[in-house]
């Protein structure tokens, strides 16, 4: 049966019933001008931005439609405190050798550093009132904020991925997620990659062995999904 799942790719999402608002999150990861926007992060290193930009636009009808419904949404940020006392040495050292030191001034500010105008998400993804943003120094989120403790208290089982970038840290999240039983869905036009082979990549990847990290679905689908499941 499909009736209000997701036509997905390896399998219909979910595996366990139709779509449910209440177990279900959507998931915003680092929609920030450091990862998409001029003068940012990425735009320092030199790759594409738009790339990274691809996924806003229909991030946002997802957005949209899932504030109407009164669903979770949590929004993540990538960056360090200023003292750079939570950025292992390593970290620090690759980004300068790239051209892009975190803790570096920039056009938007010292790069990757909380409160600086590149760590802000972007106006067209920006938080609303109550919504769960949560700060991690690290590409994954799980192993360093309290993300899973509010998600269980909430009662969510269920994480529908957006966000950038689709080889770091929205996969880095969606593995670990998915090693702590969540079931999870990216919506393949709402995230992008520095590079479009790694992107490509990166959806295959989940789709293996039957989805070894959950199932990837244009964002359309999700929403035909939605609305049947209402
Ligand atoms: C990266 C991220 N790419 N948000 N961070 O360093 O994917």
């Amino acid at each position: 049966m499909t009736f209000g799942k997701v036509q997905a790719d390896p399998y219909v999402w979910p595996f366990d019933g139709p779509v449910d608002p209440k177990r279900t999150a959507l998931l915003c990861i680092d929609w920030q001008i450091d990862f998409c926007g001029p003068g940012g992060y990425v735009d320092t290193m030199g790759y594409d931005l738009s790339l990274t930009r691809a996924g806003i636009e229909p991030t946002q009808k997802v957005l949209d439609a899932w504030r109407s419904v009164g669903g979770t949404v949590v929004h993540t940020r990538e960056g360090h405190k200023p003292d750079l006392s939570d950025c292992p040495p390593n970290k620090l050292w690759r980004s300068k050798q790239i051209g892009a030191g975190i803790g570096d001034a920039g056009p938007c500010g010292r790069i990757l550093i909380r409160g600086e105008a590149g760590w802000d998400i972007i106006d067209e993804l920006k938080p609303t009132e109550g919504e769960m943003v949560v700060d991690k120094p690290t590409k994954g989120a799980f192993t360093t904020t309290d993300i899973d403790l509010v998600l269980r208290n909430r009662g969510i089982t269920h994480l529908v991925f957006t966000g950038i970038t689709t080889d770091v840290c929205v996969h880095t999240i969606m593995r670990e997620a998915n090693d702590l039983g969540y079931e999870c869905l990216l919506l393949e036009d709402c995230t992008g990659a520095t590079d479009y082979g790694n992107y490509l990549a990166a959806l295959n990847m989940i789709k293996m062995q039957g989805g070894v990290f959950g199932s990837v679905a244009p964002s359309d689908h999700f929403l035909a999904a939605l609305d049947a499941a209402l």
